[in-house]
């Protein structure tokens, strides 16, 4: 892990002071752990924009099973990107719906079709990639 270094930053008080309950609202304890993660999250978008970068996520998907063919067009979808997916967890939440979330890794351009092939699979109510990092790059 790198040195840390302080720094000073100029900003307007209200602007401040509504950072100050924002943070205090998600649990911080200081603003440095809080401007810290605000840092990561834009590391982490970028990184996502760069489509070569190794990237990791969930796809998180809700769907019905009764649907016909549905389960098991998502599973030969999952066949087909099985490098990308590094495990898979299913709920039964109800009698009728699924929940299902998979846990990804690989270069953002694919993991991002992946994501987007399963999510419009017609059948699926909802869907949602959550884009993380690898952690390589961050401290
Ligand atoms: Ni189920």
């Amino acid at each position: 892990m790198a040195d840390l270094v302080r720094f000073g930053v100029s900003i307007n008080e209200d602007l401040l002071n509504k950072f100050d309950s924002l943070i205090v609202n998600k649990g911080y304890n200081n603003r440095s752990e809080a401007i810290r993660d605000l840092i990561r999250n834009q590391l982490v978008e970028v990184e996502w924009e760069n489509e070569k970068e190794e990237v990791a996520g969930t796809v998180t998907l809700i769907y019905d099973h009764h649907v016909r063919g549905l389960s098991d067009l998502l599973v030969e979808l999952q066949h087909d990107f099985y490098e990308l997916i590094l495990s898979t967890m299913h709920m039964h939440l109800d009698h009728y719906n699924c929940l299902e979330v998979l846990s990804v890794k690989g270069i953002a351009k694919d993991v991002r079709q992946l994501a987007e092939r399963l999510i419009s699979v017609k059948g699926v109510k909802h869907g949602r990639l959550t884009i993380t990092s690898t952690g390589k790059n961050l401290d």
